[in-house]
């Protein structure tokens, strides 16, 4: 009787045993492949994934300093630029005559009238900056245009903005129907900024953070435009040099009072 007691314990803490085991395993298999994941991965895999805009992910952000092509080169065909209608004649040179960052920025004179085309932006908010400089001895009409179409054909196009900077009058004149003037600035880096709302349809041109209009982006110009931002267009009209630098498309800025999660 007693042997068999022995036996009859022995065999349940065997079973115990294997009981326990059995449990043990799959968290040592886990364990093991814990420690495998290399750290990068396992944070990967944790990190929150930031909800972004259709229109974010569509068209993303563009900008362009003029820092990494060669002083004094031609941009027609470098950086996506090109001349009106993909015309060399119309090209601008890069130059470190002038720059915001350096060395170098564009020097939009003469026949220059470059063009950069967008694609995708076609909704949402968002930003057009160009950092410009004019010299003292500034003369003619110099243009910054947006256009809602382009193509190189000339077959479609419809014009969003469209600014005068006019060194006979020493103003910068809105061309469009919201009209619009303020003092021409010269021998400074000035900042252009156009807010762009395609969602509703509203446009605000800010020269040195003063509000020169504030319109639509279909109807401003052209008229019968359409939701796009399709390329821009920096035109001297045979005026003397002026230089832009510093060129970007992208979101408006995060609000600061915006909750960590909602950014
Ligand atoms: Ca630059």
């Amino acid at each position: 009787m007693k042997k068999t007691r022995q036996l009859s314990i022995a065999v349940r803490l065997i079973l115990a045993c294997m009981l326990l085991l059995s449990f043990s395993l799959p968290l040592t298999r886990q364990s093991a492949q814990a420690s495998a994941t290399s750290p990068t991965t396992q944070t990967t895999l944790i990190k929150p994934q930031t909800p972004q805009p259709a229109a974010l992910i569509q068209a993303g952000n563009w900008s362009d300093n003029f820092d990494s092509y060669a002083t004094d080169s031609s941009m027609h065909g470098q950086g996506g630029w090109k001349g009106w209608q993909n015309n060399p004649a119309g090209t601008a040179y890069t130059s470190d005559d002038h720059a915001i960052s350096t060395p170098n920025s564009v020097s939009i004179s003469a026949a220059s009238d470059l063009v950069h085309e967008y694609a995708g932006f076609t909704e949402g908010e968002w930003i057009y900056t160009a950092w410009q400089f004019i010299p003292t001895d500034f003369a003619g009409e110099s243009y910054f245009i947006l256009l809602n179409q382009y193509d190189d054909a000339g077959s479609t196009l419809n014009w969003s903005v469209q600014v005068d900077f006019n060194g006979t009058l020493n103003q910068v004149v809105n061309t469009g129907t919201s009209g619009g003037t303020l003092p021409l600035i010269k021998d400074a880096w000035v900042e252009l900024r156009v807010e762009i709302d395609l969602t509703h349809d509203t446009c605000a041109f800010f020269y040195d953070g003063q509000q020169l209009y504030a319109g639509t982006w279909t109807a401003e110009v052209s008229g019968s435009g359409i939701s796009n931002i399709a390329a821009v267009d920096l035109f001297a009209n045979n005026a003397s040099p002026i230089f832009y630098d510093d060129i970007s498309l992208t979101p408006p800025p995060i609000p600061y009072y915006l909750p960590i999660i909602l950014r």
